[in-house]
This record gives structure tokens, C-alpha cells and sequence, in this order.
């Protein structure tokens, strides 16, 4: 459902904006974040803060924030990144609210979104973003390493998002950076951190290891970590909250 959409939606943007326009923007020939650098921070905590207004399992997150005070107090707050959803219909994000983030903060910026097709890592550059997200889920193992490499050609750096052993399997390749271990199924909606304690050591060495969605404690954080991944992306449990600034900072 959301790849149908997806792919009516990038013809759509192609016609309207060619890859020359894209081109022109002044963040195209930006060079991009290195996210190892800051999630490796011990300065930093290592979570990736996600701005996010609301998703197809929990409806409305979110109604008021403004994406400049969140991202803003996400960065002050030590965040090793900030996630910015850029999917219009199934989240309330916009290619604005990347743009916004990117014009206020000195950190990277993960353009969270369903990249299906090559043009849609162009926008992500184009709109300031340092991470791009690819679900294996989605995928074939020969999208993953096309679209992994032209990213890398681009400086950006890539987050492969995985669910289970399979995907994982099918999708490693050297021009990921980051495997991802979302803890929620993507088909069904339902979550399990032990998704993340299972696939850890599955996770060849070389590659930076998150833990992604349904985080909402310090311990759950803390064990984590002590399992050796080294990033934590956390939306819903900051933006639920009325003042998501004041929730990242307890
Ligand atoms: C954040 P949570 O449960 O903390 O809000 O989850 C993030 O992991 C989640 O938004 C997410 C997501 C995705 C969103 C993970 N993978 C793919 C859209 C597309």
C-alpha cells in the first residue's frame, strides 16, 4: 500500500522537479555529516531523536510542534541525530520540516521516508539530509546495493533497516554504515525490543548497530548498550508528550 503510494508519488515530484532543479539547491553540494563520528561521541548519548507528528499505528502523535524547537532542543540535548519524516501521507511529515531542521541544526539529519527509487536520494540531498534510510523490508537485495552505493557516492551515509535474520541476510553489503534492528513489524504494527537483543550478534562487527522504535526507558537504553549497539532511535516516547524538548532532557 504505502510502495503504491510511494511510486505514483516520486512520478509525480519527477515532473515537477527534474534532477537539473534539484541540482541548484544550495544544499546539494553540501558535504554531508559522518554519523559514526557522532554516534561514537562519548559526549553524545548516542539517541537519534525523531521528529514525527503522527504514524499509520498510533494516528495522531503530535499536532503542534514546531519542527525548529524540537529539533533545536533535540540537538542542545546531545542527540547523535535527528530524524525528520518526510512522508506526507502516512506521517504528517514534509520535505519542509528536513529543510527547517537542516537550516537550525549542526547535527545530522536522517531523511526518514520509503525510498523506492534512486531520484528520492537526490531530495534527500538536495534537502540537507547526512542519512538515508533503507528498509529491507521493501527491497530487493540488488535496490539495497544500487541505492546504497549512489548514496555513498553522494557522501551520505546509509541506514539499512532490518526486522529479522532474513532481511538482514539478503541486504548486507559494504556500502552500509548502519544496520538498524526495528523493533516493530512493519506488517502487523506489533513491537518487540527482544527483536534488537536477537539480532544483535547476527550484526557483522563492521557495521554502527541501532536499536529502532518502541524505546521508552532509560534501563531498556542501558541494556542496549551494554550489548554493544551503539545508537537508540527514539520518535513517539518524545513526541507523545506535549513539550518533547522537556521529555528528551529527563
Ligand atoms: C521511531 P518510535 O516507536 O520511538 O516512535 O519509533 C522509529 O523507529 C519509527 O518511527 C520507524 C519508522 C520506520 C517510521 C522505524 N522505521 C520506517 C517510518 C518508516
Amino acid at each position: 500500500k504505502i510502495v503504491n503510494r510511494k511510486k505514483e508519488e516520486v512520478a509525480a515530484a519527477k515532473e515537477n522537479v527534474p534532477v537539473a532543479e534539484l541540482k541548484k539547491s544550495k544544499y546539494f553540494n553540501r558535504i554531508p555529516y559522518v554519523l559514526k563520528d557522532f554516534l561514537l561521541d562519548p559526549a553524545r548519548t548516542g539517541i537519534i531523536a525523531e521528529f514525527k507528528r503522527r504514524s499509520p499505528s498510533k494516528g495522531v502523535i503530535n499536532a503542534s510542534a514546531s519542527v525548529k524547537t524540537v529539533t533545536q532542543g533535540y540537538a542542545a540535548a546531545g542527540v547523535a541525530a535527528i530524524s525528520v519524516l518526510t512522508d506526507i501521507d502516512f506521517f504528517g511529515g514534509h520535505p519542509d520540516d528536513l529543510l527547517e531542521a537542516r537550516a537550525v541544526n549542526e547535527v545530522p539529519l536522517l531523511r526518514k521516508d520509503f525510498i523506492i527509487d534512486t531520484y528520492q536520494i537526490l531530495e534527500a540531498k538536495a534537502w540537507g539530509a547526512d542519512i538515508i534510510l533503507l528498509i529491507a523490508a521493501i527491497l530487493t537485495r540488488d535496490e539495497i546495493i544500487s541505492f546504497a552505493k549512489l548514496a555513498k557516492e553522494f557522501g551520505l551515509n546509509v541506514l539499512l533497516e532490518v526486522h529479522n535474520l532474513e532481511e538482514l541476510e539478503k541486504s548486507l553489503c559494504p556500502f552500509i554504515d548502519a544496520v538498524g534492528v526495528n523493533n516493530r513489524n512493519l506488517a502487523d504494527f506489533t513491537v518487540d525490543i527482544r527483536t534488537s537483543f536477537d539480532l544483535f550478534h547476527h550484526i557483522p562487527d563492521a557495521f554502527l548497530k541501532i536499536s529502532e522504535s518502541a524505546i521508552s526507558d532509560p534501563k531498556t537504553i542501558i541494556e542496549l548498550k551494554a550489548t554493544g549497539f551503539n545508537g537508540f532511535l527514539i520518535g513517539e516516547n518524545f513526541m507523545k508528550t506535549e513539550d518533547p524538548v522537556a521529555a528528551i532532557q529527563t
